[in-house]
């Protein structure tokens, strides 16, 4: 098994903070993904493994979504997607958002594995690449990255 963890702060930008697991017991294992993200505003936000574990100008480092394969925007469901389009987390009322979900495309072990790569949360819903605009396909509107942190390896 192994497992990752990924600290989300916002720098100045935002209130948004958060912690996320994530662990996957085998090759061919999705991995589960379970956190909380808070400081949110209630509601949809787009939130998605980006490409670097770079924060050297803030979350901007972080690169564009995690795509190994080449393939245009979507959401989590989508045969079509980007392997980091996790899709949205939704904020209750207090702006905690809760996660909990299971991937098969984002893997810890192997050759794509997401392990020093980033996690970022949107100020905005993702439209999963439904959105008529060249934009949803590739970032799915959604907006100003709030907050974002590396995945790292943890025990
Ligand atoms: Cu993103
Ligand atoms: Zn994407």
């Amino acid at each position: 098994m192994v497992k990752a963890v990924c600290v989300l702060s916002a720098g100045t930008v935002s209130t948004v903070t958060g912690t996320i697991t994530f662990t996957q017991e085998k090759v061919g294992d999705k991995t589960v993904v379970s956190g909380e993200v808070k400081g949110l505003t209630p509601g949809k936000h787009g939130f998605h493994i980006h490409e670097f574990g770079d924060y050297t100008n803030g979350c901007v480092s972080a690169g564009a979504h995690f795509n190994p394969a080449g393939r245009t925007h979507g959401g989590p469901t989508d045969e079509e997607r980007h392997a980091g389009d996790l899709g949205n987390i939704v904020a209750n009322a207090e702006g905690v958002a809760a996660i909990n979900l299971a991937d098969a495309h984002i893997p810890l072990i192997g050759e794509n594995s997401i392990i020093g790569r980033s996690v970022v949360s949107h100020e905005k819903e993702d439209d999963l690449g439904k959105g008529g605009n060249e934009e949803s396909s590739k970032t799915g509107n959604a907006g100003p990255r709030q907050a974002c942190g590396v995945i790292g390896v943890t025990k």
